[in-house]
């Protein structure tokens, strides 16, 4: 492995902080993999499960308070705070390192310590960047190599000696009060310690794709965003590509692999969590998926909810606190309908019903892109894909409507920063509070996210043809608690109203807060939902929407005059057309 002198300057400097007993560059290869699972499976960090009806298939059990992300200890580390903005959480570069410092001295002792350069992004893209990161962690290494590119291949990708992010990750000793995630944009650098999980530790994806790219993305004019990619294809074969910002837990990766019930039509997954987008010479918005693979939430995953996802788990993948059958398969809430006997939990003791989830509510399958049975084709085209649509989608049991399209760019980017969704296991803390999370990009957005929207209302005059916007809830019920709307593979319908609207042929009426499908418009053929279950849940009430703009404002107005006026005067515009 040859890096270059930034870069083995780097990795000296931390090996001096660290101190590890024994230093491995990682190359990527699959002998690599097999060995570090190898090594995993001697020393208990996985379980096989069964090679017959999941080969090359394990199980990792976490420690039981390192199960998802920790928002109150990540930290955006610009020079000045206002850069980080009110939203984030924000310490001195100076006092983050030097509060980090104390858990990584010598954190590394008697341990390997891992150097893994990685790309993110397809192979020979202008649009892929690199990151150098190092840990301690086997069970990181090996999930880096499914969801990056792992080896020579990322340097080759530097285009400058100091063209990567790097991140220095360790364990330390797991404990929550001796953890930190820190974003040092300035610099380019992630610090990590105290978690293994997933959006903790895994560095390419939350913190250097999100965190750190959504800082270059905005000095460099391009969009990093927390948003699946698919292509809609028609019966006439023709294709059009969508990217879909959903919160964490909220069914991104089910409408990425969503399998349509409509004749004709269906769909293709290019990405499930993260899309860099630029805008070309021609002014067309692409899409690149930086990632390699899913890093999905088992729960609720089945054969009726997700068939792409179900099939592609069966070989080739790390399952992370799943519950196991004693056949040695993994197990999650709804994979069936009844769970099977003799169960062992998330932690390894045996489960009996009745005393809470057998698998973590937040537990993960990772895995290859390239096994998903829906892959597009062209999914790692280097020139990205051309995007003709892009939605917001939230988890709200009232106020927003199924479906609904912008009046223009400048209304959607202010749809997208009124976005408030309800929490789930994704992040520590409490499930099902509401909250705001504009464009999905509240955990994830490395700086002010005042200029964020500045950044977004900037891009459009860029675009020749803007991307349609849409704003979509599946999750909307009725008085009695019931789901007004029957989701994962009926979603369909409203994404063929998206591609109709696109080429101007499907039907929708003016409401105060935007397009909504005309009665008809959409496609419900075969589908059991009255039509006045469907016109509730695309009802716009007026009330609640003013209540929620209220709650709105309050929220705009810590941004104080960095807020951009079109989006104030977009909120003014909407509560005027509401009656308010
Ligand atoms: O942050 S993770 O990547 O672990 C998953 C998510 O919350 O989107
Ligand atoms: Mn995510």
């Amino acid at each position: 492995m040859s890096v270059t002198s930034v870069a083995e300057r780097w990795v000296e400097e931390v090996t001096a902080l660290t101190q590890p007993s024994r230093i491995a560059w990682c190359d990527g290869s699959k002998a690599e993999y097999d060995a570090l699972i190898e090594g995993m499976l001697r020393d208990g960090t996985l379980l096989g499960l069964n090679p017959r009806t999941y080969p090359n298939c394990y199980l990792h059990r976490s420690h039981p308070s390192d199960v998802a992300r920790t928002e109150q200890l990540t930290f955006i580390c610009s020079r000045e705070q206002a850069d980080a903005g009110p939203t984030n959480n924000w310490m001195s570069p100076a006092e983050a390192k030097s509060k980090a410092g104390v858990f990584l001295r010598g954190s590394m002792r008697g341990r390997t310590m891992y150097v893994v350069p990685y790309l993110m992004g397809p192979v020979g893209s202008a649009l892929s960047r690199v990151g150098l990161m190092v840990t301690d962690s086997a069970y990181v290494v090996a999930s880096m190599h499914l969801m990056t590119r792992v080896g020579q291949v990322a340097v080759q990708h530097m285009r400058s000696d100091d063209d990567f992010v790097a991140g220095l990750h360790s364990l330390g000793d797991l404990s929550p009060d001796r953890r930190l995630i820190l974003q040092f944009p300035e610099e380019k650098l992630i610090w990590s310690v105290g978690s293994g999980y997933g959006g903790n530790a895994l560095l390419g994806k939350k913190c250097h794709a999100l965190r750190i790219a959504s800082w270059q993305a905005r000095q460099e004019g391009w969009l990093a965003e927390h948003m699946l990619i698919l292509g809609v294809e028609d019966p006439e074969g023709r294709v059009t590509y969508l990217a879909a910002a959903m919160p964490s837990a909220s069914g991104k990766t089910n409408l990425a692999m969503v399998v349509s019930h409509l004749p004709g039509w269906r769909a293709w997954t290019l990405g499930d969590d993260i899309a860099w987008m630029h805008v070309d010479a021609r002014g067309q918005l692409r899409a690149i998926n930086p990632e390699r693979g899913f890093f999905g939430v088992a729960p609720n995953t089945s054969p009726k909810t997700n068939p792409n996802a179900t099939a592609m788990v069966r070989s080739n993948t790390i399952f992370t606190n799943v519950a196991l059958t004693p056949s040695g398969e993994p197990w999650w809430e709804g994979l069936t309908t009844e769970p099977p006997a003799g169960l062992v939990d998330w932690q390894g003791n045996p489960w009996r019903p009745g005393e809470g989830p057998a698998a973590h509510p937040n537990s993960r399958f990772t895995v290859l892109a390239q096994q998903c049975p829906s892959i597009a084709p062209n999914w790692e085209d280097p020139q990205g894909v051309p995007i003709s649509g892009l939605i917001f989608g939230s988890r709200r049991t009232n106020v927003i409507p199924l479906v609904f399209e912008a009046f223009d760019w400048k209304h959607g980017v202010f749809l997208g920063s009124a976005m408030s969704t309800e929490t789930t296991a994704a992040i520590t803390g409490k499930v099902g509070v509401v909250r705001r999370d504009p464009m999905a990009m509240i955990p994830f957005c490395g700086y002010n996210m005042a200029d964020y929207f500045a950044h977004w209302l900037a891009t459009g005059p860029r675009l020749g043809k803007p991307p349609r916007i849409f704003r979509v809830n599946w999750f909307r019920r009725d008085a009695d608690g019931r789901f007004l709307w029957p989701g994962y593979g009926e979603n369909m319908r409203i994404l063929k109203w998206m591609v109709e609207r696109i080429r101007g042929t499907a039907r929708a009426e003016e409401t105060p807060i935007g397009w909504v499908p005309a009665p008809g418009a959409l496609d419900t053929t075969g589908l059991d939902v009255t039509p006045t279950r469907l016109r509730e849940a695309l009802r716009c009430d007026a009330g609640e929407w003013r209540e929620a703009l209220a709650e709105l404002g309050r929220f705009y107005a810590q941004f104080g005059s960095r807020l951009p006026a079109p989006i104030a005067d977009t909120l003014a515009w909407t509560l005027h057309r509401l009656g308010g």
